[in-house]
């Protein structure tokens, strides 16, 4: 992509209305623009890194064996009465009639219908374990919708659920969402803490908040910091070594605000390795067992031919919240630098343009073509502008590989630079490996 032709409405000024990094960041490099409180359109350099989020999520969902599916937006009032939701979930869900005068809502999220496409078809132990996920727009009217895409009103998440006949069968589902949801973090560059927290309006009594440190965050976090470093490659995807993952986790101490007033951190973590912090919740799974299926009259046949509730549970990633909490977490110095995982290109071209010296540009373009066919995402800046002016904007926009062409490119020999590390003249093959790797 040619960065003259790509739609991305940079901005000079720093936007009044934006009090975090990241919403500055995104509103200034027109990664979103605002629609009204709390809703907003994704441009197209914000949507290219939410759709690789998206696909990430995807893959760590598909590799435990969770299939996905699509429920819609909007959804009616009748399962919601059946779980007894409508009224309890109060000003916060937007509520809406057809024309035939039909209570209908926008879903907040999707116990409910999950349940209702569950029980028309499933009636046996045999079908179970079943784990189902799709990734959908909710709406929340959130009373105060801040910090851009972080806390908004229209957003987009991946939302799970898992079917089982037990509680001891839930629990091996729960253990393999929440092994499948340090993956993707770690996948997204980041280190996510998994605290014990309440469950709130989703209810249940087993719930785990995913949060990863940083100074805006509205969570508080309290916990010893050794769980940082739990190391995942020690455990496999089946029940006895996840069962020892969430033993190993359960040890450490990491708790929400809500569950720290009702424990004694003194008393389970040492002085010198207690951590007080904020953070951003961008991750959080429940187990309710029947607390839907039963009210719902969602049955399956167990083993003796009895008819039981089936056991449930929900698990939430923001999506589009997440772009906001990478920006948060790797924008240092005015430097923004995505990880290569995300990244909307993998690399930018910058060569020094002037009216009567075109032929860098040339050289640019050629290495463009090269790059292009080995299949690398490469963005060429052909904006006639000043070389200095030129690398402000890309510290921005975040590419993290930069192929500068100036005065030391000489043959297939360029500068190459890594964002917030020195420069160094490679040749062209070189470099290929370099972003391939
Ligand atoms: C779990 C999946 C649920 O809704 N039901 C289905 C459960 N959980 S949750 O914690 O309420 O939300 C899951 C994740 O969605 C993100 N999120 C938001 N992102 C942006 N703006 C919002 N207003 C918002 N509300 C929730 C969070 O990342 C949360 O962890």
């Amino acid at each position: 992509m040619f960065l003259s032709k790509l739609f991305i409405p940079i901005s000079k000024d720093l936007p009044a209305e934006a009090k975090i990094k990241s919403h500055q960041l995104m509103l200034r490099t027109g990664m979103i623009k605002q629609s009204s409180a709390g809703i907003y359109s994704w441009l197209p350099l914000g949507f290219k890194v939410m759709k690789k989020i998206e696909q990430i999520v995807r893959e760590e969902q598909n590799a435990i064996g969770a299939q996905e599916m699509l429920m819609p937006t909007i959804q009616s009032s009748e399962i919601w009465k059946e779980s007894g939701r409508y009224d309890d979930y109060g000003e916060e869900m937007l509520r809406i009639k057809d024309r035939q005068g039909r209570e209908m809502l926008y879903g907040p999220t999707n116990e409910e219908l999950i349940t209702d496409v569950f029980r028309a078809s499933v009636k046996s132990y045999k079908s179970l374990p079943q784990l189902l996920y799709h990734i959908q727009w909710k709406f929340r009217d959130e009373i105060r919708p801040r910090f851009g895409v972080m806390r908004c009103k229209e957003f987009y998440m991946k939302d799970a659920y898992s079917f089982d006949l037990s509680d001891e069968e839930a629990n091996k589902s729960y253990n393999k969402m929440f092994f499948s949801y340090l993956k993707t973090f770690n996948r997204l560059g980041l280190k996510a803490i998994p605290m014990a927290a309440d469950t709130g309006p989703i209810g249940g009594d087993l719930s785990h908040e995913f949060v990863i440190i940083a100074e805006t965050g509205e969570s508080k976090i309290y916990a010893d910091k050794n769980i940082i470093d739990i190391d995942l490659n020690q455990y496999e995807l089946n029940d006895g070594s996840l069962s020892k993952m969430r033993e190993d986790i359960s040890k450490i101490y990491a708790v929400t605000d809500e569950k720290y007033k009702k424990t004694d951190f003194d008393n389970h973590v040492k002085k010198e390795n207690q951590m007080i912090t904020k953070g951003i919740e961008v991750g959080h799974i429940f187990y309710f067992s029947d607390k839907y299926s039963k009210p719902m009259n969602c049955l399956i046949d167990d083993k003796d031919g009895k008819k039981t509730s089936v056991k449930m549970g929900s698990y939430g990633i923001g999506v589009s919240r997440l772009v906001g909490a990478i920006i948060e977490a790797n924008y240092t110095k005015d430097i923004m630098k995505w990880p290569k995982s995300i990244s909307p290109f993998d690399v930018v071209i910058i060569p020094s343009i002037s009216k009567n010296n075109k032929e860098n540009l040339e050289k640019a373009e050629k290495v463009y073509k090269k790059l292009k066919k080995q299949n690398i995402d490469v963005l060429l800046d052909d904006v006639d502008e000043n070389m200095s002016n030129k690398f402000k904007k890309h510290d921005l926009i975040g590419v993290p590989y930069q192929i500068i062409i100036g005065s030391k490119s000489d043959g297939d020999n360029f500068e190459f630079k890594e964002l917030n590390s020195q420069s160094e003249i490679l040749n062209l093959d070189k470099i290929q490996l370099k972003l391939k790797s």
